[in-house]
């Protein structure tokens, strides 16, 4: 079988800004992540993804990039990051980079000459229209809260921002831009890196008649746009094929349908997708900013529809929990406290079973939780600190507004990563940038790395189970006891044999039973208890307990 390499992968993600400072200002740096590749090369993982790392003024935490080219001075500089290219290459590990081209910075230079007249080369560059009745263009909402629009004093016209008004959107119609661009990612091909991740790639393609959207924000005219195909195709042939690079894609509010065709092999344009639907099972009526519960049997029936249709359309999933916008998810899904340890496994293991390539977010793999922030002043997220002013006005009290953030902030996982017990949890001299999690001094990667029962090696055996049995890559899925309310059951199958997987996702104690047919061999690849019962007609799961059985 000549199936892709990264099938078989499994990819940790690193936020710079909150890994490892070396300088001693209270910022991660590109230093300390060289230091601490030994450790992500024991976790066991195959590629590293950097969030961005470009040269930016730091409005949305290098999501607004400034200079392509540049590395960003607070991180290092160009020859510290080809010194990281070179140490994780050396260790047999891959490195992807993160790539922002549905927006730049308002202070690239792109959009400095673009502002600066009509007649700038460079406007079209941009989305600019005239004021609709002395108004915006449109009711487009921003992703961050209030109008997709700002107006530009100087060139008396408004541009397009569908994340923070510092983030304004690039007109992909324009072929010269496009161009551009894919001079620039060649220049990071010839570096070296080996692919990338394309940060909210499906919005790129806009409708151009930018209507106005009487139902709702203005998303359904530029999610998985027109020409989104196209785009993908043209950037495939021209960047990613002729470099045999490894790509996902984010992809905001996307469809089954699209991210089947984003990623089929021979449509030649992504190799897998990130979808969101899983993660907004805590967000009623679509709403994120009100603190609710998670509605467990749709996460169920969304992941399982992914796992069902991305195999039968040929697709590719990139799975995960965890990112630098979601909450922590022991914290979401699972229990923070007294089954801290269970929990955060069995979320591991419910997700890394599945069929696709995981992705695991730096500090997931020694269970970090969201760090309870109790005042504003711990927030520095721009999307948090809109949604703060926003909720306020909307009459809730402070108490609701910080209890919502301590749920929902995207500053829940931007907290330094927790390395040892000492000052600033080994994570900088200082004060860091962003307050710590108090609860350090128990979870941190030294604790985990000297104890055997830890998160961390429940991590590192799911990464080798992947290695090791080519049915959780091929596999088919199909999801069991679809209605129950506490369990999570699903099998593998492929070649004649299975692999059944059982989570209990709750504190009680529920006992299932499994027909997996007559005189067949069962047994156990991984759990979360050390005395898992191995009679799958009457199988007691205790709180969150979590089985991989493998049936031949
Ligand atoms: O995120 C895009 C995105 O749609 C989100 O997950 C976003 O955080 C959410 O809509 C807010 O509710 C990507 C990046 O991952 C994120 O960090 C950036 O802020 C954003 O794009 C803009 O570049």
């Amino acid at each position: 079988m000549n199936e892709a390499w990264w099938k078989k992968a499994v990819v940790y993600q690193i936020y710079p800004k909150s890994f490892n400072d070396t300088t001693g200002n209270g910022i991660g740096d590109i230093q300390g992540i060289i230091g601490k590749l030994d450790y992500i090369k024991y976790l066991g993982v195959d590629v590293i993804w950097l969030t961005p790392v470009y040269q930016s003024p730091q409005k949305d935490n290098g999501y607004d990039i400034s200079d392509y080219f540049a590395i960003e001075e607070m991180y290092g500089t160009m020859a510290d990051f080809e010194e990281l290219l070179t140490e994780t290459h050396k260790r047999g590990m891959k490195l992807i980079m993160d790539l922002v081209i549905n927006h730049t910075s308002t202070e690239h230079e792109w959009f400095r000459q673009a502002s600066s007249s009509k007649d700038s080369p460079y406007r079209n560059f941009y989305i600019w229209k005239n004021a609709r009745n002395g108004e915006e263009p449109n009711n487009w909402q921003s992703k961050f809260g209030g109008p997709a629009w700002h107006y530009d004093e100087k060139s008396e016209q408004y541009y397009l921002h569908l994340f923070d008004e510092t983030q304004a959107d690039l007109n992909w119609e324009n072929n010269h831009l496009r161009e551009k661009l894919y001079d620039m990612m060649r220049f990071w091909a010839d570096k070296g890196i080996d692919g990338f991740r394309l940060d909210v790639i499906n919005l790129i393609s806009k409708n151009q008649d930018f209507p106005n959207d009487e139902t709702g924000d203005g998303r359904k005219f530029y999610t998985d746009g027109p020409k989104i195909h196209d785009y993908l195709h043209e950037m495939n042939q021209a960047v990613f094929a002729p470099y045999g690079m490894m790509t996902v894609g984010e992809m905001s509010s996307t469809s089954l349908q699209n991210c089947i065709l984003y990623t089929q092999q021979d449509r030649n344009e992504l190799d897998m997708a990130f979808q969101f639907h899983h993660l907004k099972v805590d967000y009623p009526n679509g709403e994120k900013w009100t603190k609710a519960p998670f509605d467990f049997l749709r996460l169920k029936q969304i992941l399982s529809n992914w796992q069902v249709g991305m195999h039968e359309g040929d697709g590719w999933n990139a799975l995960f929990w965890c990112n630098h916008d979601q909450p922590r998810a022991v914290s979401r899904f699972g229990d923070d406290t007294k089954y801290h340890n269970e929990s955060a496994k069995m979320l591991a293991t419910t997700l890394h079973m599945m069929k696709g390539t995981p992705y695991i977010y730096q500090g997931e793999e020694i269970g970090m939780t969201n760090p309870n922030f109790t005042s504003i002043e711990d927030y520095r997220d721009v999307e948090s600190l809109n949604a703060y002013k926003i909720v306020k006005q909307q009459g809730k009290s402070e108490q609701e507004t910080i209890d919502t953030l301590k749920q929902k902030s995207r500053d829940n996982a931007r907290t330094p990563m927790q390395w040892t017990s000492e000052k600033n949890a080994g994570f900088s001299t200082v004060t860091p940038w962003i307050p710590i999690a108090e609860n350090y001094k128990t979870i941190n990667v030294e604790n985990a790395v000297n104890d055997p029962s830890s998160i961390f090696f429940h991590y590192q055996q799911l990464i080798a189970l992947r290695k090791k049995y080519d049915i959780i890559a091929y596999g088919d899925y199909q999801l069991l006891y679809e209605d129950d309310s506490n369990i999570f059951a699903y099998t593998r199958n492929w070649n004649g044999e299975s692999i059944l997987v059982a989570s209990n996702f709750y504190k009680e104690e529920i006992t299932v039973g499994f027909d997996m047919g007559s005189s067949k061999d069962v047994t156990i690849l991984l759990s979360n208890y050390p005395d898992s019962g191995t009679t799958l007609a009457k199988l007691p799961l205790r709180p969150y307990e979590s089985v991989v059985y493998h049936i031949k």
